[in-house]
């Protein structure tokens, strides 16, 4: 009796264990942020993101403040009541939008967001590719990404990829956190797990791909 205990015990603190350990990184944007200033934060979309249990899954990175490395993790630790300064580099092919709702750029400062340096509210999805979107539900906030054209040079297959010399769409857009302290989840919303059940498996439910978390602290 007692050695099943200690058996079911095992198993017990071995899966909380596991859970723990594959948590992706947090990176922090409140280290060294002097109150009331604007963050930056710069982060990237890769077909393949190179690294980690699945290098060929369809990922964020994210670029740290101080050292300006990338990790692959979308644990984003954010200042609350700031304004938060986005640029996504997109590496990311596309396709079209299955609902025209998603090319409308919601809830950033200005209802608005900008791709090489063209202000835009809305992708037509007709005319264009979408790859990825940041989408922050909660927030009412939806920015999509237009996909890159496969058929030009320069397309990254593996990341992290360098915005100096692959084929990307740079796209900013700012918004204010919340005041509330909390974590904030974010995900895509364009079915892009190929591969996985309806596009939606796979990356599109793990940690550190498409979806993650905006921790807002006070
Ligand atoms: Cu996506």
């Amino acid at each position: 009796m007692l050695g099943l205990f200690a058996v079911v015990a095992f198993l017990v603190v071995w899966t909380a264990m596991s859970f723990v350990a594959t948590e992706p990184a947090t990176v922090s944007f409140i280290k060294g942020h002097s109150p009331g200033a604007p963050v930056h934060l710069v982060a990237q979309t890769d077909g393949a993101v190179g690294t980690g249990a699945h290098p060929t899954w369809v990922s964020y990175q994210v670029e740290t403040p101080q050292s300006r490395k990338w990790v692959h993790t979308t644990l984003w630790q954010l200042p609350a009541n700031t304004r938060i300064d986005v640029t996504i580099y997109q590496f990311d092919s596309g396709s079209p939008l299955r609902n025209q709702q998603w090319g409308r750029v919601t809830g950033t400062i200005g209802n608005s967001a900008t791709i090489t340096g063209t202000t835009f509210q809305v992708v037509n999805s007709y005319q264009h590719t979408v790859g990825h979107t940041f989408t922050v539900p909660t927030l009412g906030i939806n920015v999509p990404l237009r996909g890159v054209d496969t058929s030009k040079k320069g397309f990254c297959t593996s990341g992290p990829c360098n915005p100096k010399t692959q084929l990307h769409h740079t796209v900013t857009f700012s918004f204010k956190t919340p005041k509330l302290p909390g974590n904030y989840r974010f995900q895509c919303f364009i079915p892009c797990g190929a591969g996985h059940y309806a596009g939606n498996g796979g990356p599109m439910q793990t940690l550190g791909y498409m979806g993650g978390f905006l921790e807002v602290q006070a």
